[in-house]
């Protein structure tokens, strides 16, 4: 497989800044409902920790505080801040209250189905704000290693500007099998390294990665995010955000987002496992805008609105790409699962026959 830097710096296609530009709009709207509460700039400001229902703990003077939105917002706390928010603060009586909220470089958001509505339409959940860096942990073994989770967090994360690496945990379960699935990445351009909590590999080559950033943890439960949390914390106490925490880091499981820092400008926001990464509320034709690969191939097809998944072979350059091995089929898998879930289709099987690069190796020879 050629390699290029396919997701180099997240070249942002067109319809994507769109979408992105649109939801920063939309989140700016409902901020500013409420009379300057988002300002530039502050001298005076925390950072959002963790948030609960109705406050939030706030780093704060190198201290830890739990504070309230100012009483005239009438929002719920965990509605318009988010862990690694910049918030100005004031002190009403003996409390600190969230006084304004700093303008955000990034948010990191997914949307979810709405059980509640009757219609189709999924609701936006933030995660957290402000992010240089995402790392996409994913574990060997347990829970074995899919590509598939690994596309729907990069698409959600070009989704949201935020460039990402990839963080193979657990590395001393790795197999040849895992090893394959990590090379597809590589040779996309993606920066992938393997740790080892247990065995302590790789610390320190994530830690070169993360250091200056406000970087954020994202993968499904029980990959090692907040072992890796442990690990790069150590034992300095002082630095963490949640210094009465320390205790129980690790041993409980995650259930809200937290920011941890553990150098002087070097931050982790540690997050839950997120179980549903749903796309569906994706527009089928910018699918393919998330699969950078595609795009030497894709101009080539026959007819200019092709989508590449019911279309004929012979039409779709990007089918014939996958069948040369050129574009590796576990993407073009995770690229059919996806359309197919937003298409409200299931059959992408038999597509993915035809393009298997075995079946048209033993065709040819047949030949
Ligand atoms: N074999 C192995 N297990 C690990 C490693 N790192 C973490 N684990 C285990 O994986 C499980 C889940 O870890 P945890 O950090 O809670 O995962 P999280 O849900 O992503 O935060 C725990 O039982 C850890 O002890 C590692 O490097 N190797
Ligand atoms: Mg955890
Ligand atoms: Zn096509």
């Amino acid at each position: 497989m050629p390699h290029y830097n396919a997701y180099d710096s997240f070249k942002t296609k067109k319809s994507i800044e769109k979408k992105r530009r649109a939801k920063e709009k939309a989140l700016g709207k409902k901020n500013d409902t409420v009379d300057n509460f988002v300002i530039d700039y502050s001298d005076n400001y925390g950072v959002v920790i963790e948030v609960r229902y109705d406050d939030a703990y706030i780093l704060y003077n190198g201290e830890v505080v739990l504070a309230k939105l100012r009483k005239d917002v009438n929002l719920i706390c965990n509605q318009v801040i988010f862990p690694g928010d910049k918030v100005d603060m004031v002190k009403v009586n003996d409390d600190c209250v969230i006084n304004h909220l700093l303008k955000r470089t990034s948010i990191l958001s997914r949307t979810k189905k709405d059980s509640t509505r009757l219609n189709d339409v999924g609701i936006t959940k933030n995660i957290a704000s402000n992010i240089d860096l995402a790392v996409i942990v994913v574990a060997a073994k347990e829970p074995p290693l899919h590509p598939k989770f690994i596309d729907r967090y990069l698409m959600i994360l070009q989704n949201s500007n935020i460039p990402a690496i990839i963080c193979l945990n657990k590395c001393d379960l790795k197999t040849d099998e895992d090893e394959e699935i990590l090379d597809t990445y590589r040779n996309l351009g993606i920066d992938v390294i393997e740790t080892s909590t247990y065995s302590n590999i790789g610390i320190d080559d994530l830690k070169d990665r993360l250091i200056n950033k406000q970087a954020i943890f994202v993968g499904n439960s029980g990959v090692g995010k907040s072992s890796l949390t442990n690990a790069i914390m150590g034992d300095d106490e002082i630095k963490t955000g949640h210094v009465s925490d320390k205790s129980k880091r690790g041993r409980h499981t995650t259930t809200t987002s937290k920011y941890y820092v553990w150098e002087e400008d070097s931050s982790i926001i540690d997050t839950p496992g997120i179980r549903s990464l749903d796309v569906s509320s994706f527009n089928p034709i910018e699918i393919q805008d998330y699969f950078p690969e595609f795009e030497n191939w894709r101009g080539n097809c026959k007819y200019k609105d092709c989508i590449h998944f019911s279309e004929p072979y012979d039409s779709c350059l990007v089918k014939q790409g996958v069948a040369s091995g050129l574009i590796s089929i576990d993407r073009y898998e995770s690229y059919l699962r996806i359309m197919s879930d937003v298409l409200g289709k299931k059959d992408y099987e038999t597509i993915l026959e035809e393009v298997d690069p075995e079946y048209h190796k033993t065709n040819v020879k047949k030949k």
